[in-house]
C-alpha cells in the first residue's frame, strides 16, 4: 500500500474526516463559485445545514450541463492565478468541459495515482509504459505523475505508434502497462504479427481503464499479454485516473474515500440505494481546490460492494463499472450494455473481442445489430461454417441476455482499432438508409 494511514483507515475515523472535508468544502464552494450559490439559493437550500455525512442527500446535484454552462471557467473555486495545469474532458457527446488543478491538486492526484500503482502490484523497481494519451485527456499526465511518484522508471510514450510500443516493450524491458483495455488488446495484437510472443518479455501487470471493459476481456488481455489485468477508474471532472482502482485481488474497485465520497443513487427517483444495488455512480469531492464538485451524476451504472477486503484496504469497493448511462440500449425493454454484449462475445471461440453494436432505423423500428469479427485462423470463405457461428453467437446471446438481436461476422481486421478509448456504440438512427 502507497498510504496505509489513509487506505487502511479506521471506518469512523474515514467518516469524520469525510464529513469535515465536506464541510469546509461546501463553505467553499457556495463562497467562490457562483453556479453553487445561485443553485443552492434556488433549491433553498443552506449549506451551514449540512453537519454530518448523513445530510449528503439533501445536497442538490452537480451534472455536466453545469459544467457546460459554466464553461470555460466558471466553475473555478480559485482565481487563475493559483491553477497550475488545465485539462479537458474528450466532449465525445458534446461540449468540452475544462478541469483545473491546483499545486495542491496535482500533489494529491500524484498520490492518488501512485496508490493506483502500488495496488496493481508495482513499486520503484518497476519500468512503467504509460500509454494512455498525453494533451488534454487526464490518462496520460495522470498516469505519469503518478507513477513517478512512486518511483517507478515512467516511460511518457503517450497512444498509438503501436509497433513502436512494441520495441520499447521489449528493449526497455517494461514490467508495467497502462493503456485503455482495447489499446492493450490492439498491443497484443500487432506483437504477435510482429512475431513477438509478449507473455515471453517481462511485462507483468497491466494498468487499464478509461472504457468499460468486461471480466471474459480482462481473462483475454491476462492470457494474450502473460499479465495481472488490473482496473482503474476516474473521469476528469472529478479528478482524472485516480479516483478508484482494484487492488491486486481483483474484485472491485477501491474508492479512494479520504478524497472522494461515493453514493449510488437511483437513476429514475434519484434517492440513494442501499449498498450492493445497482445505480448511477455520483461523486463528492472533499479536498479538490481547483474546481469540487458536489454530488456529481457521472452517468456511469455500478454498485457498492459489501463485505471485507482480503487486501487489507478499508476504502469501500465498487463493482467494475458496467457502462454509461447514455450508452445503455434499451431492446424490447430489457436494459442492456455493451459491455454485457462483450462478455458473451469473448467467451464463444472463433470470434476476437472486436465488435460493435450498430443501432440503425428499420421504418419506425429501432434495429440493433452487433457487428463481431472473425478470429484470425477462422476460414470466413467457408460459408457454412460462418452460419454455424452466427447462429451460436446468437443463441448466446438470448440465453445470456434474453434479448434477440441481429449478429453479423464480419472479417477480421474490419472493425475499427482504437489507440485509446473503443467506440462501441454506432448509432445510424438518424441517417438517411437508401
Ligand atoms: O477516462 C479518466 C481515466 C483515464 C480513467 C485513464 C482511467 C484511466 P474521461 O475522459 O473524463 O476520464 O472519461 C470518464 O470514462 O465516466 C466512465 O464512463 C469511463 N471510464 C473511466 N474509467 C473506466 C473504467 C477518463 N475503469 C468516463 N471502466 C467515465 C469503465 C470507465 N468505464
Amino acid at each position: 500500500m502507497y498510504q496505509p494511514e489513509y487506505e487502511a483507515m479506521d471506518q469512523g475515523e474515514l467518516e469524520a474526516l469525510q464529513s469535515e472535508r465536506l464541510k469546509a468544502t461546501l463553505a467553499r464552494v457556495y463562497d467562490n463559485v457562483p453556479m453553487y450559490r445561485a443553485k443552492y439559493d434556488e433549491a433553498g437550500f443552506d449549506p451551514s445545514t449540512v453537519k454530518s455525512l448523513s445530510d449528503l442527500a439533501k445536497i442538490p446535484f452537480t451534472v455536466k450541463n453545469d459544467l457546460r454552462a459554466a464553461y470555460p471557467y466558471g466553475m473555478f473555486a480559485v482565481p487563475m492565478r493559483d491553477i497550475v495545469r488545465l485539462q479537458a474532458s474528450s466532449g465525445t457527446t458534446g461540449q468540452v468541459t475544462v478541469v483545473g488543478y491546483t499545486a495542491r491538486d496535482i500533489d494529491n492526484w500524484a498520490d492518488l495515482m501512485a496508490r493506483t500503482f502500488a495496488s496493481a502490484g508495482a513499486g520503484p523497481d518497476d519500468i512503467v509504459q504509460v500509454a494512455y494519451g498525453y494533451g488534454l485527456f487526464t490518462g496520460g499526465l495522470g498516469a505519469h505523475y503518478g507513477s513517478e511518484r512512486l518511483g517507478c522508471a515512467t516511460i511518457p510514450i503517450s497512444g498509438g505508434n503501436t509497433k513502436r510500443q512494441i520495441q520499447v516493450m521489449k528493449d526497455f524491458g517494461v514490467t508495467v502497462f497502462a493503456a485503455t483495455p482495447s489499446y492493450a488488446l490492439l498491443v497484443g495484437e500487432t506483437a504477435l504479427e510482429m512475431g513477438i510472443d509478449i507473455r515471453d518479455l517481462p511485462l507483468r501487470a497491466g494498468v487499464f481503464g478509461a472504457e468499460p471493459w468486461s471480466e471474459n476481456m480482462r481473462l483475454q488481455l491476462e492470457e494474450v499479454l502473460g499479465i495481472k489485468a488490473i482496473d482503474i477508474y476516474g473521469l476528469s471532472e472529478v479528478l482524472g485516473p485516480g479516483v478508484a482502482a482494484e487492488c491486486e485481488a481483483q474484485h472491485g474497485l477501491h474508492v479512494n474515500e479520504d478524497h472522494f465520497i461515493i453514493e449510488i443513487v437511483d437513476p429514475e427517483t434519484l434517492l440513494p440505494v442501499p449498498d450492493g444495488e445497482m445505480g448511477e455512480v455520483v461523486f463528492t469531492t472533499i479536498t479538490k481546490e481547483g474546481i469540487p464538485v458536489i454530488r456529481y451524476r457521472t452517468r456511469d451504472i455500478s454498485r457498492i460492494l459489501t463485505g471485507k477486503c482480503s487486501c487489507g484496504r478499508t476504502f469501500r469497493r465498487m463493482q467494475r463499472i458496467s457502462g454509461r448511462t447514455d450508452d445503455m440500449l434499451i431492446i424490447r425493454g430489457v436494459n442492456v450494455f455493451p459491455s454485457q454484449i462483450e462478455q458473451v462475445l469473448t467467451g464463444i471461440p472463433g470470434v476476437a473481442p472486436h465488435y460493435q453494436v450498430v443501432l440503425t432505423k428499420h421504418g419506425s423500428l429501432d434495429h440493433v445489430e452487433v457487428h463481431v469479427e472473425v478470429g484470425p485462423d477462422f476460414a470466413f470463405d467457408e460459408i457454412k461454417a460462418l452460419e454455424r457461428l452466427q447462429n451460436r453467437v446468437k443463441a448466446e446471446i438470448v440465453s445470456a441476455l434474453a434479448i434477440s438481436i441481429g449478429v453479423k461476422l464480419v472479417e477480421p481486421k474490419s472493425i475499427q482499432r482504437s489507440e485509446g478509448k473503443a467506440k462501441r456504440v454506432v448509432d445510424l438512427r438518424n441517417e438517411r438508409s437508401e
